[in-house]
């Protein structure tokens, strides 16, 4: 057999490779992967370096500053592009590789493609031990990269320049699998990649890759609409799964037709408009009272596209009816399994559609629908209340996010978060009207995705208004990227709260009986009391600044920065203990059982009387 070959590199091979693969937008072929997030050092630099200069100008390079930042802003370009198009991450070996470490458990939790590539050390062992290899005394074949093997879906180390070949074709299909989605880690030896090979040329063929819509089993399917037809007071979880099926127009139909109420998860917020009369809101610890009513007398759960986390079912103490069913309408069986739940193996938007047309003209009892109804009016005055304006010197978490969605919460508007006490209070209180409004990472809840996650979503969005909101605590733990917005010019809005402290794990901690104890920045081993001037700190990095000083002002500078060319931070002073009481359910955090302190044992007796709602299995 003689087949047509091209003489390159391994490294070569990668980036020509990644150039080929493609998708479809809007009915455009674009190419799948959206560039290439790089920092080099050796194990990179010559090989993988090399390559990616070749091709700059079909799949660019962007420099970043921090490995992690740069692996962050990848997972959100994907997530924000419903995992239609995901980027790639080059690193050199050591601790290059390992700040991505963290980032990849990020993008297997949240199920997100990502492509890691970071370098290894030699496969010839020749020059060992190299700056930055570990060394293993009893076991040659282990480098750092390892530490990526438990959080890639797929993971290969290339010590021949031909394994490239078959690790590549199931890189894509990883990357592409709706069910399988999630962080490829091609761990790169150094001489490898500057190795050279006689590729077959078919390898570098143009391939389109669009999502695979998974159908029913007949069998599951009659089920679910059987069980379905018997509910009297059937809910919709809508879960992520919702928005990267882009189901979204779907399960509005779906709703209305059969008169079913939704609730949300974090990453399913937005799968239906917040004025959507039946959309009840958040579902869970961070639920509405509308939302959380109708689970607890619920008797059907339809959970599409959710990992029903400890969040959304209130650690399972949420459901309070012994005949509750569920059905796990899902494309990974892994989650369809979860809770005894009666497994539907699709895709959201086949599954809604299928069922709806076994499902006939069957509508829930009105008492239901308008039980639900009577329930959102009466949760949005109480979340109106919440978020109204202030003149209060140190205002809380909600009365900035009101200001936040007076200012600028419009259509275009997409609202990137991920810890601290914000993603509590805006799974509640942000009204996002279009799918993808709401970008939270709370698979993972990462401190310091919120910066670089907004340089992502800004790269896979540009023509949205991205509004970052971040706590002192996650700023301080990873801002760099501000810089690389402003060399990149994707500009985004970012809202930092300094409440001078961890004040949510603060408020956990007297919940379970602690002392006020190393959360709050008063309550740390100090010798003096930092006052960071996060304003000046972020301009020294070249974003337009504001320290505001009250709840009009933030909103004035909201409006007043809406068309500033470049990034901008607007910093405002908040409240650490106040938030929004209304709604919330309990959440298991295990209390000591044994303590000196006294509030540790009346939290303990509060503890474990809460463990008795628990459903287990
Ligand atoms: C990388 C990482 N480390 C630790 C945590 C645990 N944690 C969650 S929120 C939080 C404090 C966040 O502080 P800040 O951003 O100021 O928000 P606030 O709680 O004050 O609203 C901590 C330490 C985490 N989620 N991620
Ligand atoms: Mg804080």
């Amino acid at each position: 057999m003689s087949q047509k070959t091209v003489r390159l590199t391994m490294a070569q091979a990668v980036a020509r490779f990644m150039t080929r693969q493609m998708t479809v937008i809007d009915g455009k072929r674009v190419p799948i992967f959206g560039g290439v997030f790089a920092i080099f050092g050796h194990g990179n630099v010559a090989g993988v370096g090399e390559a990616l200069y070749a091709i700059r100008e079909t799949l660019p390079t962007y420099r970043a500053q921090n490995e992690q930042g740069m692996a962050n802003a990848a997972i959100a370009f994907a997530k924000a592009s419903f995992r239609r198009r995901f980027m790639a991450c080059t690193s050199s070996i050591g601790p290059g590789a390992l700040n991505m470490v963290t980032s990849a458990a990020l993008a297997h939790v949240n199920r997100l493609p990502v492509l890691f590539l970071p370098g290894d050390v030699f496969a010839n062992r020749r020059p060992d031990p190299v700056l930055q290899q570990v060394e293993s005394f009893g076991d040659a074949t282990i480098s750092a990269n390892d530490c990526f093997r438990p959080v890639s879906r797929y993971f290969d180390r290339i010590t021949r320049p031909e394994q490239i070949i078959p690790a590549l074709r199931r890189t894509m299909q990883v990357l592409t699998d709706p069910a399988d989605c999630g962080p490829v880690t091609l761990s790169l030896c150094q001489d490898v990649q500057a190795e050279a090979y006689d590729y077959p040329e078919s390898f570098f063929d143009e391939k389109v890759w669009v999502p695979r819509r998974i159908e029913p089993d007949l069998d599951e399917l009659a089920s679910a609409i059987e069980l379905l037809k018997s509910a009297k007071k059937p809910i919709i979880i809508a879960g992520g799964g919702v928005l990267y099926s882009e189901a979204t127009a779907d399960l509005a139909v779906f709703a209305e037709k059969h008169g079913i109420p939704v609730v949300e998860t974090q990453a399913g917020k937005s799968a239906l408009a917040h004025s959507h009369p039946l959309n009840m809101g958040s579902v869970g610890v961070t639920g509405t009272s509308a939302s959380n009513a109708l689970a607890e007398e619920t008797d059907l759960v339809l959970a599409i596209g959710s990992r029903l986390q400890d969040f959304t079912t209130g650690s399972w103490a949420l459901f309070k009816n012994d005949e509750l069913k569920i059905i796990a309408l899902n494309v990974q069986p892994f989650d369809a399994g979860k809770h005894n739940g009666l497994p539907l193996i699709c895709d959201a938007r086949v599954g809604l559609n299928r069922m709806s047309g076994g499902l006939g003209g069957y509508t829930v009892d009105r008492s239901w629908t308008e039980k639900a109804k009577a329930g959102k009016a009466e949760w949005m005055a109480a979340a109106d209340k919440a978020t109204a304006t202030t003149n209060a010197a140190l205002p809380s978490d909600a009365q900035v996010i009101g200001a936040v969605q007076r200012a600028r919460g419009g259509n275009k508007t997409t609202l990137v978060c991920a810890a601290g006490g914000l993603p509590g209070e805006l799974h509640k209180l942000w009204q996002a009207e279009e799918p993808g409004g709401y970008h939270m990472e709370y698979g993972f809840s990462t401190m310091g995705y919120e910066v670089a996650g907004g340089l992502g979503v800004k790269l896979a969005r540009p023509e949205r208004d991205v509004i970052v909101m971040v706590g002192d605590g996650s700023y301080m733990m990873l801002n760099s990227e501000i810089a690389s917005s402003i060399m990149l010019g994707a500009k985004f809005t970012i809202v930092l709260l300094d409440n001078a402290g961890y004040g949510c794990i603060n408020r956990l901690q007297i919940e379970t009986g602690g002392a006020n104890f190393n959360n709050l920045l008063q309550d740390t081993h100090h010798v003096e009391l930092p006052q960071i001037d996060f304003a000046a700190h972020a301009a020294a990095m070249g974003a337009v600044t504001r320290k505001v000083g009250s709840i009009p002002e933030l909103e004035a500078a909201l409006a007043e920065t809406a068309n500033e060319a470049r990034t901008t931070v607007i910093v405002i002073d908040t409240h650490p203990l106040i938030t929004t009481e209304a709604g919330g359910h309990w959440w298991d955090v295990a209390v000591p059982e044994v303590s000196e302190r006294e509030q540790v044992k009346v939290a303990r007796e509060g503890y474990e009387k809460a463990l008795q709602s628990q459903r287990f299995g």
